[in-house]
This record gives C-alpha cells, structure tokens and sequence, in this order.
C-alpha cells in the first residue's frame, strides 16, 4: 500500500491532518504501507486517483481519495480491528468527521498558518501564501498576529471532546478508534507545524493526546516537528 502524503521544504516533516487521520487508522488495522511525498505543487502522482489533494491511497492498484473515503474503504476491505463498528457507527462518524474538519481545521487554521508558511520551501510557500491569503481575506501573519486572543474561544470550542474523555478514556470508548484518529489527526497537524499551545498543560485533552502519541510505540510521537 503507498500513502501519499504532503511534506514540507524538509521532505521528513509531514503535517497534514487529513493524512495523520488515515496514518493512525492504518497503524489500528495493522496494515503495512509506504509512504510517498508529495508537494503542494505537484499533484501528478494523485492523479490516478482524480484528485488534487492528499491523501490518496495506492492499494495496489486501487486507488481512493478523501480522508474519510479511505477510511471507509479500510473498514469494508479489512474489516479486523474495526475504525467503526457498523453502519450506524460510520453515519455518525461522518458527523464527527465534518465537525473535525469544518469546525476544528478552520478554527486552528489561522492560528497556525504562518507558521505552516515558513514550513515550506519558496516555491510551494509562494503557492500557500496566494491560496491561503484569498480565503483568510488578510495576510498569513495577519491571521496568526491575535492568536492569543483566538485560543480562547477555540478551547472553549473543545469541550465537546474534553467532556467526553472526562466520561471515558478515549473518544470511542474504552479503546481508541476513529474518532479518536480523527481528532488527534487534526492536532498533529497543529503539533508538527507550530510551536504554538493550542491547549493549557493541564487540560483533560492533553492528557489524552499523550496516549495517543504513545500508541503503536510511539508512532506519532517520532513524527519529526517542523521546528
Ligand atoms: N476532504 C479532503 C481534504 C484534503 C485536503 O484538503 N488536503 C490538503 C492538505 S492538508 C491538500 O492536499 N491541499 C492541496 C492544495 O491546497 O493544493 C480529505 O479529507 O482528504
């Protein structure tokens, strides 16, 4: 199985959220694969797959787009160590998986961002900064200038995450699953790009986040960090 995956100017650090989130998922299931890096100006290895974001997955020959495609694809091809559990689960799941990405990723974006920038080369940071810039409405450094003031409300934007790992150990349950990689997906990308605190130490979410930098022998915790 190839991955492909978005790296930066240093082709070791690999940041994107929708790539961390099918990474664990693939470490749950147990399913061996390589990864393969991709710059944000060079889309020709993802055509096989008609699509001009990563990730994609090679799977010998079959080639799927979208994080929560592949997930979905994972679960009904190698249904040992279910990310789901059952239909009803994946419904809900999706539910999940949009809040991650339309609620979380937008949230964490601006306060990141520039630091996201100085983690590419001239090249593809020139491609970020004209893309990113069109949809933020102000420069990268702009957006992250207040981030102090924007962690506020994003911690509180957490506490559906945080009450939930106040009633059971990871956001699946007893064990972890997908949602548990969706959501810590998303802060790896915070975690490899920035410096920045997105969370206070003693916050109930970094307790959990630990954990899960510790799964698979510390799988995620070896990610090399942009900084
Ligand atoms: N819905 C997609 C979103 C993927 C996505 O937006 N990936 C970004 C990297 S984090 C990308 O490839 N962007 C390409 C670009 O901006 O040109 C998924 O879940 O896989």
């Amino acid at each position: 199985m190839q991955l492909f995956e978005l790296c930066g100017k240093d082709e070791d650090v690999r940041f994107s959220p929708y790539v961390w989130r099918v990474r664990m998922s693939l470490m749950h299931k147990g399913l061996p694969f390589d990864v393969v890096p991709v710059r944000f100006l060079d889309k020709k290895p993802l055509e096989n797959a008609q699509s001009k974001t990563v990730p994609v997955l090679n799977d010998e020959g079959t080639w799927v787009k979208d994080s929560f495609d592949i997930a979905l694809y994972l679960e009904h091809t190698y249904p040992d160590r279910p990310l789901f559990g059952g239909e009803l689960a994946e419904g809900q799941a999706r539910l999940l998986n949009e809040w991650a990405t339309q609620t979380m990723v937008r949230s964490i974006f601006p306060m990141i961002v520039a630091d996201i920038h100085s983690r590419l080369d001239d090249k593809n940071g020139a491609y970020f900064r004209e893309t990113r810039e069109k949809f933020l409405g102000c420069t990268l450094e702009e957006a992250q200038a207040d981030r102090d003031a924007k962690v506020v409300p994003f911690r509180q934007s957490m506490a559906p995450v945080r009450n939930t790992l106040q009633a059971q150990e990871f956001l699946c349950g007893s064990s972890p699953a997908w949602a548990d990689y969706c959501v810590f997906g998303t802060l790896m990308w915070a975690r490899i790009a920035s410096e920045f605190a997105l969370f206070e130490v003693d916050d109930p979410i970094m307790a959990w986040t630990d954990k899960m930098l510790d799964m698979f022998d510390g799988y995620a915790r070896k990610a090399k960090l942009g900084y």
